[in-house]
């Protein structure tokens, strides 16, 4: 579930505002304004809409935290695992009730049907960021890959960034959307 990140080269989050059409002519990488018209689809490629994402915040020597994000996928994909620059350890994690506790744990994969939106939010489903490289002030953000699968097995990685907050934006926030082509091996 650990890659080697890559480089961050270019802003890599698609900050848009909902005049624009989400999930129109965007490439992975690019500003939103200077996007060529979007690749044509082949096998692999999945548009990705990422809304509503967001980190709580940590204080200095704090190791883990919790993100949260709603995640649409155009074509059905399950996402198998998660990194950040910023942390050693990305893990999808969910909550159970054990007796009367509530527990949370790593799940090897999270489903994302085709067109249906799935939310990680607080008290359910969530992304775990553990290892912490800094504190993660309010205001700043945190660059996030998620690692997808198609039903054949053929990984699509899409980048995104959340920002940190102290709770959920509003629903109007910048959303990103995300072309993310197979990956190249
Ligand atoms: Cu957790």
């Amino acid at each position: 579930m650990i890659f080697r990140p890559k480089p961050f080269l270019t802003p890599l989050t698609h900050f848009l505002s909902r005049a624009v059409p989400l999930v129109a002519a965007l490439c992975l990488g690019l500003p939103a304004v200077a996007a060529p018209p979007a690749p044509a689809a082949s096998a692999g490629t999945v548009k990705v809409m990422v809304e509503q994402g967001w980190v709580r915040p940590t204080v200095p020597g704090q190791q883990g935290t919790g993100g949260y994000m709603k995640l649409t996928a155009s074509e059905s994909r399950r996402l198998v695992s998660a990194s950040s620059p910023l942390a050693g350890v990305a893990e999808i994690h969910e909550m159970k009730m054990e007796g009367d506790v509530m527990k949370m744990r790593a799940v090897s994969a999270l489903e994302l049907p085709a067109g249906r939106t799935v939310e990680l939010k607080p008290g359910g489903l969530h992304l775990m960021l553990m290892d912490l490289k800094q504190p993660l002030p309010v205001g700043s953000s945190v660059p996030l890959i998620l690692v997808l699968k198609d039903g054949r097995g053929v990984e699509s990685r899409v980048r995104t960034r959340l920002l940190v907050s102290a709770s959920a934006p509003a629903a109007a926030a910048p959303a990103s959307a995300v072309v993310a082509p197979p990956n190249k091996r």
